[in-house]
């Protein structure tokens, strides 16, 4: 038996790196596993069949699981968005933010293309960012600028890379590491949106150490199926006023002598991450309504 990791699936295969050697392995599964999901990043069994091929045994128990795209066992998440081409969105930011910290995720934020305008228009929102403790990187994949410190940041772990089409992540990786030669595409000149350029999901080994995932861009995805206190939890400044407020079961929508509502009026928690939030408890709250 050989311990492997799978970097990427493709025409039925798993291709599959022996975590020894490694050397990359296109492998099929054991007939006993059909009914298993394997996901790139998956950590695996091999074994070596008489006729040279290889076969995956046995999955190994999962550290952390993000469902869109799927990958196994990745340890951070570099959410990106452009300044412009397209514009950032911030729900979906916090989104990407809320996935990353339900699934165990350690989240970074990840603005690029700085050389097409400057990120001061969206200085308040990146100084909200940085002052409740998120990791803020101002990038241009085209000037190389910031490109430094996000290397940096990838190096000796296992990253994902998520964000809309077209905000750069292939790129960014391309200037991370010269030399992957990952396959980009002009946004569409009208609407200024990607044309979901990646559309697969692999695992690349970066010359410093570590791992890194690009993934296919992508936009529609769901609140995940998590409880209220535990997306207040996910909201380190709202957290921040937990136990505070007249209802211990606060919800922080409509209550009465609510902590968190009296600091979204005084400015102390931003207005714009409240909205998202009131919008993702709203969703949270219909699912629970329908549930049985
Ligand atoms: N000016 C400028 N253009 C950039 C920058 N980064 C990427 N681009 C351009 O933006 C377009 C989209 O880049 P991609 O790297 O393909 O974007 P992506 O996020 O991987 O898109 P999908 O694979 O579709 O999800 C390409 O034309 C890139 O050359 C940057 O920092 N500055
Ligand atoms: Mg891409
Ligand atoms: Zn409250």
């Amino acid at each position: 038996m050989v311990l492997g990791q799978v970097v990427r699936l493709h025409g039925g295969f798993y291709f599959t790196r022996e975590l020894t050697t490694g050397a990359v392995h296109e492998c099929s599964r054991r007939g006993r596993l059909a009914k298993q999901r394997i996901y790139v990043g998956d950590r695996v069994l091999l074994e070596e069949a008489p006729d040279g091929k290889f076969v995956i045994k046995e999955v190994l128990p999962r550290k952390t699981v993000l469902m869109r795209p799927p990958v196994a066992n990745v340890q951070q998440s570099a959410i990106i968005m452009s300044v412009k081409e397209p514009e950032p969105e911030f729900r979906l930011l916090d989104l990407f933010l809320l996935i990353s910290i339900t699934g165990n995720i350690h989240p970074a934020i990840c603005l690029n293309k700085i050389d097409l305008t400057p990120a001061d228009p969206y200085f308040q929102e990146l100084e909200a960012y940085r002052n409740i403790g998120f990791r803020v990187f101002l990038t241009s994949a085209k000037t190389g600028e910031g490109v430094e410190d996000f290397r940096q940041w990838l190096i000796g772990s296992v990253s994902v890379l998520a964000g809309p089409s077209g905000v750069g992540k292939s790129s960014l990786l391309n200037a991370v590491h010269p030399g992957l030669r990952l396959r980009t595409a002009q946004v569409n000149p009208k609407t200024k949106r990607g044309r979901h350029v990646t559309r697969t999901v692999e695992l690349t080994p970066l010359v410093d150490g570590g791992f890194v995932v690009d993934t296919p861009g992508f936009t529609n995805i769901q609140t995940p199926d998590i409880s209220l206190s535990v997306l207040a939890d996910c909201y380190p400044e709202i957290a921040a006023q937990r136990g505070k407020c007249r209802f211990n079961n606060c919800s922080h929508t409509t209550e009465p002598d609510c902590m968190v509502q009296k600091a979204v009026a005084e400015g102390t928690i931003p207005a714009f991450r409240y909205s998202h939030y009131v919008g993702f408890a709203s969703e949270i709250a219909k699912r629970e309504r329908t549930r049985y």
